[in-house]
């Protein structure tokens, strides 16, 4: 096979142009009109194509060499097949858009390119594109441009590492493998990433061990996580008198222990909570999933957190609005064994409404619960605790038993008002417990 050598075509107007870049290496197999090396006037780039197909033996160029009409390039074992095109002449960027622009030049005015990168499995569509990647803002030969538009990468978002930050081959690849490694999210198309958490070796700075997460722990941490950056949150915080509510649970418990029930604070804020919903019924409601839409709902289950040894989990009391408070202590019972003895079923953790999330048996002031999404609030309860109220009618400070209430709502539902509405009822409903009970 005959080794010939490439020499720069008729490049038009041109004395002498750069090389900017040079697209092959010795041992490549080229086929005829494949892009070679890029060169550049002080107006334009252009590509240089291999006049034939074969293997390339030698470069004899080097990137920011000058080179005009008839200087050698690179010598090329000739691979022997029918030349069946004849050869068009090399056109710079400028004459020809459209063969070159990997979008048409934009007839309205460029705005800024946006801040956010766009999604790789999502190129933008082509009137997007317009609008951050053309030649006013990414300076990048046609092969660059083809490059990346067979990627699908934007080059709008690209950065340049050549001279003049004009973009070559390399920057696209550096910018793909960075999208790459970057965290990703499906989130309704918010395009919401965070940054890289560091990879720190901690062994550095003391001894540790590694222990694995139970299945518990990762299944909830992935739908907390879901939760906390799909609903923007809002908590409301309030107190509610339960003195009376107390002394009354305290004088019922014997009676309900003699039915086999626990009757705990639990079941009250149950019956409280859903005497809200019905006053509020947006607190009862999901939001469709397209997003257009309220769903509300006409039934009434509640869930609360429950803390296990693997971790948290959140069985459903179902119809509470139809059970007095015996029976809601009863079902709290007997689902939290349940729970803790790992003999939920799906049911039991099915079609929840609104979620209660006690921590009072443990400690605590107040919390900022999460939103069991697609649910639109939930109820922190934390301990409650003797505090000097001032009782307006008798001038004078009482000891009072108070439980504080944190109420963390979707804000993309539910109003600011409405979320201290809703827990001025709860406080109304807990200080009272005729009113709870009716
Ligand atoms: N203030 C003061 N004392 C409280 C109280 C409160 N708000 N709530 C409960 N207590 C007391 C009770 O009076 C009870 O004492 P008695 O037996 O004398 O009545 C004691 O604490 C233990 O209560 P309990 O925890 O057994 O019962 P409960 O109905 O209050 O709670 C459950 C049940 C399942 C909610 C609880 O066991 C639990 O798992 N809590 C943790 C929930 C959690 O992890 N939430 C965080 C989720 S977000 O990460």
């Amino acid at each position: 096979m005959a080794t010939e050598e490439i020499l720069i075509p008729d490049i038009g107007n041109f004395d002498s142009v750069d090389i900017i870049e040079i697209l092959i290496n010795v041992g490549d197999v080229v086929a005829s009109d494949d892009p070679m090396l890029t060169v550049e006037s002080d107006k334009a780039s252009m590509d240089i194509p291999a006049p034939y197909g074969g293997t390339i033996k030698e470069i004899k160029v080097s990137i920011g060499d000058k080179v005009k009409e008839g200087s050698l390039i690179a010598l090329i074992e000739k691979a022997e097949v029918p030349e069946d095109k004849p050869k068009e002449k090399p056109v710079l960027a400028e004459e020809a858009s459209t063969e070159v622009s990997d979008v048409p030049v934009p007839t309205r005015p460029v705005p800024e390119p946006p801040q956010t990168i766009a999604p790789m499995d999502k190129p933008l569509p082509v009137a997007e594109s317009v609008l951050v990647a053309n030649d006013k803002i990414s300076h990048a030969s046609p092969s660059v441009r083809k490059f990346a538009r067979n990627l699908g990468v934007n080059l709008g978002f690209v950065k340049g590492s050549a001279p003049k930050n004009r973009i070559v081959i390399g920057d696209v690849e550096a910018y793909v493998k960075s999208e790459l490694t970057k965290p990703r999210s499906d989130d309704m198309g918010t395009h919401f990433a965070p940054i890289a958490m560091p990879n720190i070796d901690f062994s550095q700075f003391g001894s540790v061990e590694s222990k694995p997460l139970s299945k518990i722990k990762k299944i909830s941490g992935a739908n907390l996580h879901r939760n906390w950056v799909t609903a923007p949150h809002v908590t409301q915080f309030d107190d509610a008198d339960i003195t009376d509510l107390e002394a009354f649970r305290k004088s019922m418990k014997k009676e309900a222990e003699k039915k086999d029930v626990k009757l705990t604070l639990l079941a009250f804020l149950m019956k409280a909570c859903v005497n809200a919903l019905r006053a509020y019924p947006v607190f009862n409601s999901s939001i469709s999933p397209d997003g257009e839409s309220l769903i509300m709902k006409d039934y009434f289950n509640i869930g609360f957190a429950c803390d296990t040894p693997d971790g948290l989990v959140v069985p459903v009391v179902k119809d509470v609005y139809k059970k007095d408070v015996l029976e809601i202590a009863y079902d709290l019972g007997d689902l939290s064994n349940k729970a803790r003895e790992r003999k939920l079923k799906m049911d039991d953790m099915q079609g929840g409404c609104f979620t209660i999330s006690s921590l009072g048996g443990i400690g605590g002031t107040k919390f900022t619960p999460i939103i069991n999404c697609p649910e639109v609030a939930i109820l922190g309860v934390s301990r409650s605790a003797m505090q000097p109220i001032f009782n307006n009618e008798t001038q004078a400070f009482e000891p009072r038993l108070i439980l504080p209430l944190s109420l963390s709502y979707d804000h993309r539902v539910v109003d600011g008002a409405d979320g201290a509405r809703f827990t001025t009822h709860l406080r109304s409903m807990l200080s009272d417990v005729r009113r709870l009970l009716l």
